[in-house]
C-alpha cells in the first residue's frame, strides 16, 4: 500500500466553488447527481489541458459531462480509486451521475443505512464513496443538496445549512432542498433521511438571534434527549462567554444513530452521533454516560469554529482541530463540574491511552509525517496529547494571552484550511513570543521523562531544584531534542503551609532552578495539575507521599501522590510475587498507606468525587506499563491483595461511607450527586473485596432495589467478578430488562467481557451467539470483543494464548466488514514487547496470521505491520 507523506503536500490543481447534489434515495441503488463548478487554482498556475483528478471508490459511474457535453470514453479514465480527465479551460462545470448501494455499505463510511434511516459519515475520506470529488480538506465549496425519497419511510430529510424548500413529488416521494452558505470541505457534508422522532428547543445567541435546536432519534427515545439538549445549550453559552464565539446559522440539528464507527461527527449544522452519546435517562444511563454525553455534545458543537469555520489544510494537520477542540471540551467540563476531578480523569485517559501509544510501535508525532490510512490517525496522540500541547500554550501565555492568540487565529483564518503551524504563529504574534522550541511538541513523538532532585541550603535559605529531561527514541525518530514545557511546582513546609508556588519554564536537558527565602527544607509538589504531559521518574519517600496526599494544596497532586505511593508498593510486590507466589507476603506491611487513604476518605473538606477517585488503585494496565516483562497474573493477584488489605483496614470507614451516602432523592445527574454515588460505589466495591459474604449480599440487595442505572451498574460490577448465585440472578435480570434496548444491552456485554473470572472467554464466545449481538454493529463489537482486549488484561493475556487467537480471529472477521473499526481495535496485539517471551511470541504469531490474511485491508495492514516491526 502507498504511503502518504506530509512533505509531499501540494495545493490542489483546481478548486471547487459550488457543489449541487441531487440524491434519489434507494436502499439498494441510490442515484447521486452532482454538478461542480471548478476553477483553476491561481496558486498552482494550472489551466486548460491540465489533469483534473477526482477521488472515487466503490461506486458506478453512470454519466460524466463537462460544460454540458458528455465526455467520450477515450477522454477520461476511471478505475477503483477515481476519475481523471483534462480540463477544457480555466473555469468549467462538471456533471457526474453515480450509483451507490447504502444497504450493502458495511464499512459505515459514505452513505449507509442504520436501522431504518439513511445517514452519512464522510470524515476522513468517505465523501469519495458518494460521488467523484476532490476529497481533501483544502477544497472548500458551498453546497446545495436536494434529497428525493419516499415520504412514508423517510418523512425526515436533512442536510447541512438552511432548508430552502420542501415539496411533494409523484409516486409518494417528496423532496427537500438544503443550502449551506458556509464554504466547507466535503468531509463536513452530511445527509440523513428516515422516520425519526424530533425533540425541539431553542437558544438565543449573544447577538440576540434565535437558533432552533433539534435532536432526531428513533421513535420511542424522545424522553432520553433532555440531557444532550441541555448540554448543547450550555456549550453554546460557554463558547460565547469564554471564547466570544457565536453560532452562525438559524438551526442546529443532531441525529442519533445506532450504527456508527466512532463517537460522533461535527458535520456543519447536522451533527451525527452514536446513539450512546445522546440517549440518557436515569434508569438507562450512568453518571459516566451523562458526563460523556455532556462532553461529546460540547466537543462536536465547538468544532463549528475549531474545525469547520477554520479547518485543516491536509490530514496531517488533524490535531489543529482535534487537539484544540478536546482542550476546549475539557475546559468546558471543568467549568461545569469539579475542575480537579476533571483533570484527574483527563490525565488518566492520557496515561491509559496515549502514553502506551507514544512508547510503543505505533508512536507518532501530534502532527504525523506519514500514513497509509488516515483513519488510523484519529489517535490518542492527535487528540489527547494534542490537547495537552494547547493546554501548555495556555499555561505559558496565561488565560488572557491565550485568548489574544485565539482571537487572532480566528480573525486571520476564518474560512480557511490551515496548519498547526498557523495556529502556533497566531499565538506567537498575538503575544510577541517565540515558540520555535515549543513547536517540537508537534513534530517529536515520545513521552519525555523528567527526573528531579532538590537540594536545600539551610544557611542561605536557598532551595535548588535540578530537573533533567530525556525522551527515548521512537520508531523512525532516534534523535530527540529538548522540549520547552511549563512545570508547576509547589514547595511545602512540614506543617502543610505553602512556602512557594511557581510555574517554571523548562527548556534544557538539565536545568537548575533556585528559590530564595525558603524557611525550611521543603517537600516538593512537582508538576502540579499535570502542567507538563510527561512521566516523572523521581519517586519521593513514602513519608513525603503520605504527606502530599494529606496536605498538598494542589488537588491533582494529592491524588497523584496516592497513585505514586500505590504504584510503588504494587510494583515492588509484583517483583516479590514472581519469586514467592504469595501476594500477601509480597506486599508486606501497608499500614502507612492505608492510614493515608483513610485520612483522604474521611476528610469531609474534600469533594466526594475526588475522594472516590483517590481510593481507586492504579489499574492493571497502568501497572503493566511500568514493568518489563509484565506478568498479568501477578499484577492481578497483587492488586487484588492490596485491595483486600485496604478493604479490611478501612472497613468501618467504608461502611460509614456506604451508609451516609445513600440518597432518597430522585436521581439527578449533577456533579455533586454523582460524586456521592461514586463514593458509595467505591465503598461497596471495597467492602466486597474484604471477602465477606454479607457484602456480596449487600451488592445484590443494591442491585435489586436500585432506582437508577449508576447504582445498578455499581452493584452489578461487584457481582460480576464473584462466584455467587447473585451474579447469575442479576445478569439475567439485566438481560430481561434491557434485551431490546440496543444502547443499554452493551453495558451487559462489556461487563461480562471485563470479568476477571477465568471462564470469561467461554462466556464471550457464547454471548456472540446472543440475538442482540452482531459483528455488523461497531458498538456491539467494541462492547464484547474490544472490551476483552482493552479492559481485561488478566484473561486476554491468559498464558495459553487462547485470548490472542480468539481476538485475531475476530479482527479478521471484522476486517471483511468494517476495516476501520477492525484496525482501531488491533493495537492490543502490538503490546507484545511488554510481555514475557512466551506471550510475546504468541502475540506475534497472531499478528503474522493477520498479515497473511487474504484481502487484508490497508487499515488493518498498517496497524498489524507496524505492530510487529
Ligand atoms: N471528527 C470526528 C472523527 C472522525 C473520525 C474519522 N475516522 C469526531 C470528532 O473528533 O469530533
Ligand atoms: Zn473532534
Amino acid at each position: 500500500p502507498q504511503v502518504i507523506r506530509r512533505e509531499d503536500y501540494t495545493a490542489p490543481a483546481f478548486l471547487i466553488e459550488t457543489v449541487e447534489l441531487v440524491f434519489d434515495l434507494d436502499r439498494e441503488a441510490t442515484i447521486v447527481a452532482s454538478r461542480l463548478s471548478l476553477v483553476a487554482n491561481p496558486e498552482r498556475g494550472t489551466g486548460a489541458g491540465d489533469m483534473v483528478s477526482l477521488d472515487g471508490e466503490d461506486m458506478k459511474l453512470l454519466s460524466l459531462k463537462v460544460d454540458g457535453v458528455a465526455l467520450p470514453a477515450d477522454a477520461y479514465e476511471v478505475d477503483t480509486t477515481g476519475l481523471r480527465f483534462k480540463a477544457p479551460s480555466e473555469r468549467f462545470v462538471v456533471e457526474i451521475e453515480t450509483r451507490i448501494s447504502p444497504v450493502n455499505n458495511t464499512r459505515l463510511e459514505g452513505l449507509y443505512v442504520s436501522q431504518s434511516a439513511y445517514c452519512t459519515q464522510c470524515e476522513a475520506e468517505g465523501f469519495r464513496r458518494i460521488t467523484y470529488f476532490m476529497d481533501r480538506p483544502d477544497v472548500m465549496a458551498t453546497y446545495r443538496v436536494t434529497i428525493n425519497a419516499p415520504r412514508e419511510s423517510c418523512p425526515v430529510l436533512l442536510s447541512n445549512g438552511n432548508l430552502v424548500s420542501s415539496t411533494d413529488l409523484e409516486d409518494g416521494r417528496h423532496q427537500a432542498v438544503w443550502d449551506d452558505p458556509f464554504p466547507k470541505p466535503c468531509y463536513l457534508f452530511a445527509l440523513v433521511a428516515g422516520d425519526l422522532a424530533c425533540v425541539e428547543d431553542s437558544f438565543k445567541t449573544m447577538s440576540g438571534r434565535d437558533v432552533a435546536l433539534r435532536i432526531f432519534v428513533e421513535h420511542g427515545n424522545e424522553d432520553r434527549c433532555d440531557y444532550a439538549m441541555d448540554s448543547l445549550k450550555r456549550a453554546m453559552k460557554w463558547d460565547e462567554d469564554v471564547y466570544g464565539l457565536e453560532y452562525d446559522l438559524d438551526l442546529f440539528n443532531i441525529v442519533a444513530v445506532s450504527d456508527f464507527n466512532m463517537g460522533a461527527m461535527e458535520n456543519k449544522s447536522l451533527n451525527v452521533f452514536n446513539a450512546k452519546y445522546i440517549l440518557a435517562k436515569s434508569d438507562t444511563a450512568t453518571d459516566t454516560d451523562y458526563e460523556l454525553i455532556e462532553s461529546i455534545v460540547a466537543h462536536e458543537y465547538f468544532h463549528n469554529w475549531s474545525g469547520n469555520r477554520v479547518t485543516c489544510r491536509d490530514w496531517f494537520q488533524l490535531s489543529l482541530k482535534e487537539g484544540l477542540t478536546v482542550f476546549r471540551d475539557q475546559e468546558f467540563s471543568s467549568d461545569q463540574r469539579s475542575r480537579p476531578v476533571q483533570r484527574i480523569n483527563d490525565v488518566q485517559r492520557l496515561r491509559a491511552g496515549q502514553f502506551p501509544e507514544d512508547g510503543g510501535p505505533l508512536a507518532h508525532p501530534v502532527r504525523p509525517d506519514s500514513y497509509i490510512e488516515i483513519n488510523n490517525f484519529y489517535t490518542a496522540t492527535v487528540y489527547q496529547k494534542g490537547a495537552e500541547v494547547i493546554r501548555m500554550m495556555h499555561t505559558l501565555l496565561g488565560a488572557e494571552g491565550y485568548r489574544k492568540g485565539i482571537d487572532l487565529y480566528f480573525e486571520r483564518h476564518d474560512g480557511q484550511a490551515v496548519t498547526c503551524d498557523d495556529f502556533v504563529r497566531a499565538m506567537e504574534d498575538a503575544n510577541g513570543v517565540n515558540f520555535d522550541q515549543f513547536r517540537l511538541w508537534y513534530s517529536q513523538a515520545g513521552t519525555p521523562n523528567l527526573v528531579w532532585e532538590g537540594n536545600y541550603d539551610a544557611d542561605k535559605k536557598v532551595f535548588c531544584l535540578t530537573i533533567e529531561q530525556k525522551t527515548e527514541p521512537t520508531p523512525g525518530q532516534t534523535l530527540k531534542s529538548d522540549l520547552q514545557m511549563p512545570v508547576k511546582i509547589g514547595l511545602l513546609a512540614r506543617d502543610g503551609r505553602e512556602l512557594h508556588a511557581q510555574t517554571i519554564d523548562l527548556t534544557q536537558a538539565k536545568q537548575d532552578f533556585l528559590f530564595e527565602d525558603i524557611a525550611e527544607q521543603p517537600v516538593v509538589s512537582f508538576n502540579r495539575d499535570f502542567s507538563a504531559p510527561v512521566n516523572v521518574g523521581t519517586t519521593p519517600s513514602h513519608d513525603d507521599l503520605a504527606f502530599l496526599m494529606g496536605n498538598d494544596t494542589d488537588a491533582f497532586n494529592r491524588w497523584e501522590a496516592g497513585q505514586k505511593y500505590a504504584s510503588d508498593l504494587l510494583i515492588a510486590a509484583v517483583r516479590a510475587y514472581d519469586k514467592s507466589g504469595d501476594a500477601d507476603a509480597a506486599l508486606g506491611n501497608v499500614d502507612a498507606f492505608c492510614d493515608a487513604l483513610r485520612a483522604t476518605l474521611t476528610n469531609d473538606d474534600l469533594d466526594k468525587a475526588f475522594r472516590a477517585q483517590a481510593m481507586i488503585l492504579p489499574g492493571e494496565a497502568m501497572l503493566a506499563e511500568q514493568l518489563r516483562p509484565a506478568d498479568p497474573e501477578a499484577i492481578y493477584q497483587v492488586r487484588q491483595a492490596l485491595r483486600q488489605k485496604v478493604a479490611i483496614a478501612l472497613q468501618d470507614e467504608f461502611e460509614a461511607a456506604y451508609r451516609h451516602n445513600a440518597s432518597n432523592d430522585a436521581y439527578s445527574p449533577d456533579a455533586t450527586s454523582a460524586g456521592q454515588r461514586a463514593l458509595r460505589a467505591v465503598a461497596l466495591s471495597y467492602l466486597a473485596a474484604t471477602g465477606e459474604g454479607v457484602f456480596i449480599d449487600l451488592a445484590l440487595a443494591q442491585y435489586r432495589t436500585a432506582d437508577n442505572m449508576t447504582d445498578r451498574m455499581a452493584a452489578l460490577t461487584v457481582l460480576n467478578n464473584q462466584d455467587h448465585p447473585g451474579r447469575e440472578e442479576a445478569l439475567a435480570d439485566f438481560e430481561s430488562r434491557f434485551a431490546n434496548d440496543t444502547v443499554v444491552i452493551d453495558k451487559w456485554f462489556s461487563l461480562q467481557a471485563m470479568s476477571s473470572r477465568t471462564d470469561t472467554l467461554e462466556q464471550i464466545k457464547k454471548l456472540m451467539e446472543h440475538p442482540a449481538f452482531t459483528m455488523r454493529n461497531p458498538n456491539k463489537v467494541r462492547a464484547l470483543v474490544g472490551t476483552f482486549a482493552m479492559a481485561n488484561q488478566r484473561n486476554f493475556h491468559a498464558a495459553d494464548g487462547r485470548g490472542y487467537a480468539f481476538y485475531a480471529d475476530r479482527l479478521m472477521e471484522l476486517d471483511n466488514l468494517n476495516p476501520q473499526v477492525a484496525a482501531r481495535l488491533a493495537a492490543p496485539l502490538g503490546k507484545w514487547r511488554k510481555f514475557d517471551e512466551d506471550r510475546a511470541s504468541k502475540m506475534k504469531a497472531e499478528l503474522k496470521r493477520i498479515l497473511a490474511k487474504e484481502n487484508l485491508s490497508r487499515d488493518l495492514y498498517e496497524i498489524a505491520s507496524k505492530s510487529i516491526a
